[in-house]
Order: structure tokens, then C-alpha cells, then sequence
């Protein structure tokens, strides 16, 4: 496939979201792009591919159409669409690790992840020990001779921790290894990691790029051409594609992304701002209050704070789980970055896998994935579930 930099290079993050990679359709003119749910390509004679497509694993029309978007969202060369976040993870992982290599991973991240490198990698040799992403002299502290890759997420899943993206590049780079930024939290409207130094940058589409809790996804972006090459064989040799409709979808709630992340992020600044003044409410986690400990460098390399709060009860875990029971407008469940509020018990719920290990999550911990709808409301439900 052809080098993605954008055409679209001089238009601004909302004009390359809704026209990126999709041009009118020649034949129709169809404004969207068409869902091609299709397996395989009619060839005109042995290996005669019409715009070089021959088999769906390998490409699809509608699966390049949101790569292409992916790729000029996040100013890379090459972005590429998973079947699954950890679909994605995975490809990424096995692309750039070998058994006898070591992997520096972040002491807040989603369960999920965790999963994937403390009971999967490890098993094929992967080496991986956790540091604290928060500090970027701890991660130094973590990097062995055989260190190929800096994991970090950012806001991290479930605490809203804020990693120093710059830092940790210079930290990685130092060492001959690369960084992975999980930008699922932030997604590329808020915070542009790849110009900050990483070199690729994850998602969970699932969340805020889907935006609508109608579709599982995941992407990988980078800037490296190379490396691009490198993960796109990797993606059809392991095969854990984005099918044609969930590509679709994913790329049309992307259309919408900036205005929806702006909306999350002003509810959620509220919805931290009242839980602060409640009498239930330990501690709130949110990177836009200023005595967050990474507020500075949230608001240097963020353009908004994003639609994630976290806060931890008075009365500790088992008044947890009831608020959670109790909240009728959030909706309790996994998951997050539609544009309707969740309620979930970290600890129970998404990060039960990380239960024992050093990324345990406190017990009496709360997360809110704060949509969109009307903020009154919204507070209202919360002030009802915390009676
Ligand atoms: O669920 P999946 O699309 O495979 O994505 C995994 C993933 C990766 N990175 C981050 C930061 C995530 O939050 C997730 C998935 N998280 C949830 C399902 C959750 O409720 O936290």
C-alpha cells in the first residue's frame, strides 16, 4: 500500500476527521464511503488487482478508508485497524519483541493490557518488569540492556495518571528502544503523542473514537515507514483486522470526535468540580483540577482534559459498589468513551486481572466515563447514587 501522508496536510484536525482517506466514491459519488462486505476481489487474469485489492485480511477498500484517517489524525505515515484494542496491542507487540527482550510497563493500565504481557507475552520469553510512568527518572531506573519498548498510557486507566510524553521519548531513545503511547484516554484530538516523540501510538477505537458503544476496535498509528511495513505484515500474517462495518462505524464516530471530546471534557471538569465538595468523596482523580500531580504537563501536552473522572469513597468498597448499583443515568458497566455516562468498579469490574500484582487497583475506587448528555442531570444522578 502507498505511503499515507495526508494530502489534507494543511487542514485542521476537524476538516482531516470528516474527509481524511474518504473521498466521494468514483463510481456513484457517494459522499461515504461504501461498507465493502466483502471476503475476496475479482482479479482480471492471475494477479491482476483492480486498486490492489485481493482478499479482505489483507485489505479492504473500507478498512483503508479509516487507516488512512487514523494515519493523517495522528500525523503519521501509517495507521492501521484492529479487529480489538488487544488485537492491536498484540500485533504491535509481537512486531517489535522477540523471546529475551524486556518490556518497561506503566503501575497504572488497563487490566486488559496487564493480561496481555504478565500471561500471555511472557510465555513466548518476553521479559517485562513494572515502573512508575508517572516519573520519568523511575522509568530510566527500569531500562535493562535488552529494554526494546517503553509502554505507557497516558491518561493512564483507571487513576488518570499523566506521563511526560517528551520525557519518556528522550528516556526511550536514549536506550534503543521505542515508545508505545496507549492514547485510548486522550484519543488524538486532545494530545498528538507522535509529535511529542513516541513512536507508536495505540487505541482502543471501542471508546472515544467509535464514541458510541456500538462497535469494538483497535488501531495502531506510527510515523516511522519502516516500522509501518514492518506492523502491516504483521497485521495480515496474524490477522486480526478491523472487519468492513466496524471500520464504518468507527469512522463515522470519528467524524464527530472533536465536538464530542469537547463536550466530555466540560461535563467531566463539572462533574469533578462537584465531587470534590462532597462529603462521600475521599479523593477525586481528574487531570484538569490544578492539584492533580500531573496537572502541568496534562495541560502542556493536552488540549482539554478528557471525559474520564476516578474518585475513591469515604466509607471505602463496599459503599463503592453501591454507589455503582445505585446510579441509574450512568449506566453500570465495563468500558467507556461513548457518549453515554458508565459507572464501573475498577477492581471487580475492568481490573479484576490486575488483583495481587503491582497494578492493583484501590478497592474503594469508583471511574466514570462522562458523556454527553445534559450536565444537570448528569449531577443530579451522581448526588442520588451517593445519598
Ligand atoms: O477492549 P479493547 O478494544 O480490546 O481495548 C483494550 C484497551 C486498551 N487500552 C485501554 C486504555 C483500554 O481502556 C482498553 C479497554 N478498556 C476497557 C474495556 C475498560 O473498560 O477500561
Amino acid at each position: 500500500m502507498s505511503d499515507q501522508h495526508s494530502t489534507h496536510g494543511a487542514h485542521g484536525f476537524e476538516t482531516l476527521a470528516i474527509h481524511a482517506g474518504q473521498e466521494a466514491d468514483p463510481q456513484t459519488g457517494a459522499v461515504v464511503t461504501p461498507i465493502y462486505q466483502v471476503s475476496t476481489f475479482k482479479q482480471d487474469g492471475v494477479g491482476g488487482l483492480r486498486g490492489g485489492y485481493e482478499y479482505s485480511r489483507s485489505a479492504n477498500p473500507t478498512r483503508t478508508a479509516l487507516e488512512e484517517n487514523l494515519a493523517a489524525l495522528d500525523g503519521g505515515r501509517r495507521g492501521l485497524a484492529f479487529a480489538s484494542g488487544l488485537a492491536a496491542e498484540d500485533t504491535l507487540l509481537r512486531t517489535v519483541t522477540k523471546p529475551g527482550d524486556h518490556i518497561v510497563i506503566p503501575n497504572d493500565a488497563y487490566g486488559g493490557t496487564f493480561r496481555l504481557f504478565s500471561k500471555v507475552l511472557s510465555r513466548w520469553g518476553v521479559e517485562w518488569s513494572v515502573a512508575d510512568t508517572h516519573h520519568a527518572e523511575q522509568v530510566r531506573a527500569a531500562i535493562r540492556p535488552n529494554t526494546k519498548v517503553v509502554w505507557v498510557e497516558t491518561p493512564s486507566n483507571p487513576l488518570l495518571g499523566i506521563a511526560d510524553i517528551s520525557a519518556l521519548a528522550h528516556i526511550a531513545h536514549e536506550a534503543g528502544a521505542i515508545l508505545v503511547v496507549d492514547n485510548t484516554f486522550a484519543s488524538p484530538y486532545l494530545q498528538q503523542p507522535l509529535a511529542l516523540g513516541a513512536d507508536v501510538v495505540v487505541y482502543s477505537t471501542t471508546k472515544y473514537m467509535g464514541g458510541h458503544s456500538d462497535v469494538v476496535g483497535g488501531a495502531l498509528v506510527t510515523d516511522d515507514a519502516a516500522l509501518g511495513e514492518e506492523l502491516a505484515y504483521h497485521q495480515n500474517a496474524i490477522g486480526g483486522v478491523a472487519g468492513p462495518f466496524d471500520a464504518w462505524l468507527v469512522m463515522r464516530g470519528i467524524k464527530t470526535l472533536g465536538v464530542r471530546m469537547d463536550r466530555h471534557s466540560s461535563n467531566a471538569a463539572r462533574v469533578a468540580e462537584f465531587l470534590q465538595s462532597h462529603p462521600k468523596v475521599a479523593q477525586v482523580l481528574y487531570p484538569g483540577l490544578p492539584e492533580h500531580p500531573g496537572h502541568e504537563i496534562a495541560a502542556k501536552q493536552m488540549r482539554a482534559f478528557g471525559g474520564m473522572v476516578s474518585f475513591r469513597h469515604k466509607d471505602g468498597e463496599e459503599a463503592a459498589v453501591q454507589v455503582c448499583n445505585r446510579a441509574r443515568l450512568f449506566t453500570l458497566g465495563e468500558s467507556l468513551g461513548g457518549v453515554e455516562s458508565l459507572i464501573e468498579h475498577p477492581g471487580r469490574m475492568t481490573h479484576a486481572s490486575a488483583a495481587g500484582s503491582a497494578l492493583e487497583v484501590p478497592a474503594d475506587l469508583v471511574r466514570l466515563s462522562v458523556g454527553i448528555e445534559s450536565i444537570d442531570d448528569l449531577l443530579a444522578d451522581l448526588s442520588e447514587a451517593l445519598k
